[in-house]
């Protein structure tokens, strides 16, 4: 299939000669090629499947010896109907032998890059994928990183620890930077078609990324002028959103103030057609990404002795909500003279996001832990989340709930039973998410307070 290759604006871009960059090209053919891919999650487990697609020899490898078993077993070791239903035509072997990296031409590294307590970046899985790729190392090697790290993460973490090899990263063997961009659960834009951006140490490496990317994937795959631009691109796209969720969750506490419903101010400023993209305030800020990206920059910016004034406020902000939502229904229960102790509350949604099961940095921990200090009977329902659920559905919540707060939007919530609910004996809705019928719920005499609405 043609690749189409828009014109790129690559002024200056060292690495490429416009005719590889700017012209049509023919879709490199990667049958064959050896690709180890490091990491079987939500990044690294659809890629492998797209490698087995384009019929590389395909290794995958994990530590995790039950989601190598589930691989090897045929089953997607990721709650993704999309991707089993891929997956059983695209299979691979999973492997937690490091050894088959000596036996791939390129290996693309897809772990986690969390932080911890402090908010500090923890580079552990990164450097043991490193140290894994160390003693297979070998000439000619394209080493691609594709977890999401900040400017400088992969020639100051990676490189030192794959030169212990004694070969010369751009001179021996290769490392590039593609970010993920991987939206789970959403089917439109997938590993197949998203857009993505590679900078590598050397304009070779960078040709052998491109005809990778371009080989295995329907995408543009736009290069860029170094690995460090490919690191800022994706830290930039992340804390973009962490500031545009903040600016909405403050609006959403200055607007309740006035009485104003936030949720139609910005969905009347979205009737804009150009320069404005809706974001939504809610009960917090979860997921391995969005949390967790803006930290990277700050720490290695300040390393560099420049403080993210605006980054730090948009983390604060957005760290404060899950304490704003509980102080909602503090408010409430407060005037209908109804103690916190021992008040029997639903939680309803652990996931980070909807109709999703990852809980990473859900708000939902940090709700569940004050509203517990306060000494409120809680009542938790993920249909997604059942290891967190205390009961077995929404039915049982409501029966046994004098109030609930939503948190994760999922498909079933939106449509709940109200007329159980208005038999029931709730009577405040703390609606996290927005996604409830507001005035149905004030219909039934029931306290409805969502954020910013
Ligand atoms: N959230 C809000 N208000 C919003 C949007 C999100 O409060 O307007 C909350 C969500 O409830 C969730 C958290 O933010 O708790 C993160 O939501 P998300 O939709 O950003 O979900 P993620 O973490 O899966 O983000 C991914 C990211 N993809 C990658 O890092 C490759 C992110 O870059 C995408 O922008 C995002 O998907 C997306 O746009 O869906």
């Amino acid at each position: 299939m043609q690749q189409k290759v828009e014109n790129y604006e690559i002024s200056g871009n060292p690495y490429i000669e416009v005719d590889y960059a700017g012209k049509y090209m023919n879709k490199p053919d990667m049958e064959g090629k050896s690709v180890s891919i490091i990491g079987l999650g939500y990044v690294g487990f659809p890629l492998a499947c797209a490698c087995a697609e384009s019929k590389c020899n395909i290794y995958g490898i994990d530590i995790d010896p039950g989601k190598v078993k589930l691989i090897n077993e045929g089953i997607c070791p990721i709650h993704d109907n999309e991707l089993q239903k891929n997956f059983n035509n695209t299979r691979f072997p999973a492997t937690n032998d490091f050894s088959v990296v000596g036996r791939s031409d390129i290996v693309v590294v897809c772990v986690p890059t969390p932080v911890d307590a402090r908010h500090n970046p923890d580079f552990t899985p990164l450097e043991r994928a490193s140290r894994g790729i160390l003693p297979f190392l070998k000439k000619g090697h394209l080493i691609i990183i594709e977890s999401t790290v900040n400017p400088g993460a992969c020639e100051e973490v990676v490189q030192p620890i794959l030169e212990k090899s004694g070969l010369k990263a751009g001179k021996d063997f290769d490392i590039a930077h593609c970010p993920e961009r991987i939206d789970p659960g959403n089917t439109t834009w997938t590993v197949k078609n998203i857009p993505r951006v590679v900078g590598a140490t050397t304009p070779e490496g960078l040709r052998k990324a491109l005809d990778f990317y371009r080989g295995i994937l329907d995408a543009e795959i736009i290069p860029m002028n170094s690995i460090k631009e490919a690191e800022a691109t994706k830290i930039m796209e992340n804390s973009f959103r962490d500031i545009n969720i903040a600016f909405v969750n403050e609006l959403a506490k200055s607007f309740s103030a006035m009485g104003i419903d936030v949720v139609r101010v910005i969905k009347a400023a979205a009737t804009k057609p150009y320069s404005f993209l809706a974001h939504f305030p809610g009960c917090g800020v979860g997921g391995h990404c969005i949390p967790v990206d803006p930290y990277y920059l700050i720490k290695k910016a300040r390393k560099n002795g420049f403080n993210h004034r605006l980054l730090q406020a948009a983390r604060e902000i957005n760290e404060s909500m899950p304490s704003y939502t509980v102080n909602l229904l503090m408010e409430e229960l407060e005037k209908l003279h109804i103690p916190v102790k021992k008040a029997k509350i639903g939680i309803l949604g652990v996931a980070f996001k909807p109709n999703v099961a990852d809980t990473r940095e859900s708000p939902a921990f940090k709700i569940i832990k004050l509203l517990s200090e306060k000494g409120a009977i809680l009542h938790v329902f993920d249909p997604l989340v059942k290891e967190e659920s205390t009961v077995g559905s929404i039915e049982e919540l409501i029966d046994n709930s004098e109030a609930f707060i939503l948190i994760t939007s999922h498909r079933e919530f939106l449509n709940m039973d109200m007329e159980r609910i208005k038999q029931s004996n709730i009577k405040v809705i703390i609606d996290g998410r927005n996604c409830l019928d507001k005035e149905k719920i004030l219909g039934m005499g029931i306290i409805y307070k969502g954020i910013g609405r």
